[in-house]
């Protein structure tokens, strides 16, 4: 069952396992891990990252804070940095988690504390920051996540979950085996299957779409961006935003030809006669046909009525990208997405039915694991308050304040510290000027990082965190089939310490040292977590040392699943967790919460951000701010890899040669990307695979603000959430919308101003 390599200094990233040299405290190379047939560019990030001028070297604390006190202040992001002992941060971040527990209650710290962090099961910063609160009594804390925010509130709603969407969907091996036609909504983004939470060994979706096309299987792509599907399909550039409109054209040729499976509408939904009422328009007149959909999307009614019958005709797969859920009335399109699979009725057959998220993540497709993986305990949190994560700067800036989510009515609490360990809110925000403003108004910003991030030099305390490469740990993710010891490759940088030691310091000075450490050392973590972990097992594992030694341990996995393949062959055994059991095309609790942006089925609604409406006159091109290729978000920005993909130095943003023509432009010219909340500087790529009126740039690169006491500044670097807007999907989930953003693109003149994101602040 052990794998004899040893473990030497082979490790794991969320982008995949690679093996390293190590030179001078830093690595040298990497080799990816022997046997992943796709390995992730990003991991080109990692040589020079453990000693790149951008690690936080010092304890540090803001000036004004130290010599002020805590307080709102508008020097955040502005201020120069005091460093400090490790003995003087513990100290003062002990005793004004004091204050705020007793003057405010443990509800006045805000711990949602989202990002990615790096792998590993032990040194994971969310687990620990949360740890860490609940021993201190609590915290006001987020859910669901930036990734999949409306899908997480909807799918549970109307097909009774949401993780088993992806850990249990239809296997690569299925779809090469049986599908016909895949019909992508978003692509397939090869780019993001990179990718996983908790990190991989292997990435077989290039191969397996080699081998599907190679068995006759054929790609139908609805996308903006001709390279969401890598190599031959059929490539539909719809109008960014339309494609529920786009599916519900499909929707409507098979209930008018007599296409739809109406057998197992009834048999395995309810609500279709709800819904059929809308897409026919019998209350309203407005039947949602092919005609009335190419007025939105600017496809031909006859493409899309041949496409129905070609999907009625076929063992096909309706997939939807989770970048069309991250966009206003985002719950709307995976939604539809079901519907329409299941008017098909091929859910629960080999090869056919409904996927979320193939090219958005590795994990769609690969086999789960038969079991689960170690984790910290997060204790328990006794406070109740909570926000859905993506109204963070909502909350900072209206507290008392009541908003709806997810049938409920909440109030934002009033919260005076904000504790960040593991994410950087410069990346994954909205609306960075809003954000500057929220950041503005606690008492109190904590953030726990390896970088000087942009959300680092918003602190009032910097508390300098290892990197995974200076620290033990073992990691693994639910869809692959290795657990990896991730050994220590070098010695802590300057005075860096791992999250642990410095949560462990914290807690003996509040007096909670014992429950929070539990009296063990992190090797004694590791071993413990193994071992509860095997207990739990009902098959058997090495000891710890024996695992440790070899490095890594082979996983049982499930082979041969098609999604919701038990519900189709026995829904009364396997009843889906709705309301009805059944999948919910109507749902009557949504229906009855009333809202005006989310009803009882699924609908096209306009959105904001769109070239049909009438921002499109000021901001005529629509941007895609997607995930980046060279990158895990923001992460080792200032890496090889990252750093390569810049066009002087900016973001890379890439247009039509006509729409650039238009403006004077040509491939290299660096512009100024805006609208009326925020501008950056970008470096232009020509790419006809773009749709006109289509830019795209990705998200990641370092909030960089040309001025930084001004919170309007422009962006010098090319984030694109400078310009997104910080509005939730719906009332019902309140997810991140900044996958789409209206823009307008001029060539800078002058000379840029120089890219300092990666520059540490001036510490005294
Ligand atoms: N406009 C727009 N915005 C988006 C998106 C989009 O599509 N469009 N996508 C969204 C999505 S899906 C996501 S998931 C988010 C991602 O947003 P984040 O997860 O916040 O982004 P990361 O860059 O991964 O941030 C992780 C941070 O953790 C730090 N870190 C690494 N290891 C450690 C450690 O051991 N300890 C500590 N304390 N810190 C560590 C890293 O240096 C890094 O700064 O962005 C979202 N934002
Ligand atoms: N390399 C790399 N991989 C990653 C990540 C990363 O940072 N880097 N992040 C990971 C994370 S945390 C997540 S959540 C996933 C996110 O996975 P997704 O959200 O699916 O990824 P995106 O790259 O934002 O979007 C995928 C594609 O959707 C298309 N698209 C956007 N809007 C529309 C639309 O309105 N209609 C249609 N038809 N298509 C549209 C775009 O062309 C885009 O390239 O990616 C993961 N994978
Ligand atoms: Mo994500």
């Amino acid at each position: 069952m052990v794998s004899p390599v040893p473990p030497a200094l082979t490790s794991l990233t969320h982008w995949g396992a690679f093996t390293a040299t190590v030179d001078s405290g830093d690595v040298a190379s990497v080799t990816p891990l022997p046997g992943d047939a796709d390995p992730s560019p990003a991991l080109g990030n990692l040589p020079g990252s453990v000693r790149h001028r951008s690690r936080v070297t010092t304890p540090a604390v803001r000036r004004g804070w130290l010599e002020g006190g805590p307080g709102p202040s508008d020097r955040r992001g502005a201020d120069e940095f005091v460093a400090v002992s490790w003995d003087e941060l513990t100290d003062l971040l002990a005793d004004e988690l004091r204050r705020v527990v007793h003057t405010h209650g443990n509800e006045a710290i805000y711990g949602g504390s989202y990002g990615w962090a790096s792998a590993g099961r032990f040194h994971h910063a969310q687990s620990q920051v949360h740890r860490f609160l609940n021993c201190l009594g609590g915290y006001t804390f987020s859910r669901h996540s930036y990734s999949l925010g409306a899908t997480g509130v909807i799918m549970p709603r109307v097909v009774g979950t949401h993780d088993d969407l992806f850990k249990r969907s239809t296997q690569w091996d299925v779809i090469v085996e049986h599908t016909d036609l895949m019909v992508c909504f978003g692509g397939m983004a090869l780019k993001n299957t990179g990718v996983n939470h908790g990190g991989t060994t292997a990435h077989p979706a290039r191969d397996a779409l080699r081998r599907f096309r190679e068995r006759g299987g054929q790609i139908v792509s609805f996308s903006p961006l001709r390279d969401d599907v890598d190599g031959p399909c059929d490539w539909y550039a719809a109008v960014p935003g339309t494609d529920v409109a786009i599916m519900l054209a499909l929707a409507h040729v098979l209930a008018s030809e007599s296409l739809a499976d109406r057998d197992f509408l009834a048999t395995y939904c309810v609500g279709y006669e709800r819904f059929e009422r809308y897409l026919l328009g019998v209350d309203d007149g407005v039947p949602k046909s092919p005609q009335w959909a190419a007025c939105i999307c600017g496809l031909s009614a006859e493409e899309l009525t041949a496409l129905a019958r070609r999907m009625a005709a076929a063992r096909t797969i309706v997939t939807v990208s989770w970048s069309l859920q991250r966009t206003r009335h985002g719950e709307q399109a995976p939604w539809m997405g079901l519907t329409l699979a299941a008017m098909l009725g091929q859910i629960g057959l080999p090869g056919g039915g409904f996927g979320h998220g193939y090219g958005s993540m590795n994990e769609p497709g690969l086999p789960p694991l038969r079991c689960g993986l170690p984790r910290l305990p997060q204790g328990v949190n006794p406070v109740s308050s909570f926000i859905p994560v993506a109204a963070v700067s909502d909350m900072l800036l209206h507290p008392g304040e009541m908003f709806d989510y997810n049938g409920i009515r909440l109030v934002y609490p009033d919260i005076k510290l904000v504790y960040w360990a593991g994410g950087n809110p410069f990346h994954h925000h909205q609306n960075i000027p809003r954000l500057r403003r929220a950041l503005g108004r606690p008492d109190t910003v904590v953030v726990h990082e390896p970088y000087w991030t942009a959300m680092a030099k918003h602190a009032d305390i910097v508390v300098p965190s290892t990197t995974f490469l200076e620290r033990e740990d073992f990691s693994g993710s639910k869809n692959d089939p290795v657990l990896m010891a991730m050994p220590k490759m070098t010695e802590p940088y300057a005075q860096s310490r791992d999250d642990y030691q410095t949560f462990a310091a914290l807690a003996r000075n509040l007096g909670f040292e014992e429950a929070f450490t539990e009296g063990r050392t992190t090797r004694e973590w590791l071993a413990h977590l193994y071992r509860t972990w095997s207990t739990s097992l009902d098959f058997d594992v090495p000891t710890f040392d024996d695992f440790w030694r070899a490095g890594r341990l082979r996983l049982p996995t499930e082979e041969g699943l098609t999604l919701l393949a038990d519900f189709r062959s026995d829904p009364t055994t396997h009843r889906l967790g709705t309301p009805s059991g059944l999948i919910e095309i109507f749902s009557a609790t949504i229906d009855a919460f009333g809202y005006d942006d989310c009803r009882g089925h699924p609908a096209w609604f306009e959105p904001t951000e769109w070239l049909g409406g009438p921002r499109a006159a000021d901001y005529p091109l629509h941007l895609i701010a997607n995930q980046p290729a060279s990158r895990l978000h923001s992460q080792l920005d200032g890496g090889a890899a990252s750093q390569q993909s810049k066009v002087e130095g900016r973001e890379p943003i890439r247009m039509n040669p006509s729409d650039a023509q238009a403006r004077g432009l040509v491939g290299g010219d660096v512009v100024r990307v805006f609208n009326d909340r925020g501008a950056c500087l970008a470096g232009v790529l020509l790419d006809a695979g773009v749709r006109p009126q289509v830019v795209q740039l990705s998200t990641g690169a370092w909030f960089d603000p040309v001025d930084p006491t001004d919170p309007d500044a422009m962006c010098v670097h090319g984030n694109p959430n400078v310009l997104t807007d910080d509005v939730g999907t719906s009332s019902l989930a309140r997810g991140c919308t900044g996958a789409h953003v209206l823009v307008e693109v001029v060539k800078f003149t002058g000379p840029p101003p120089p890219v300092r994101a990666h520059e540490p602040p001036v510490i005294r």
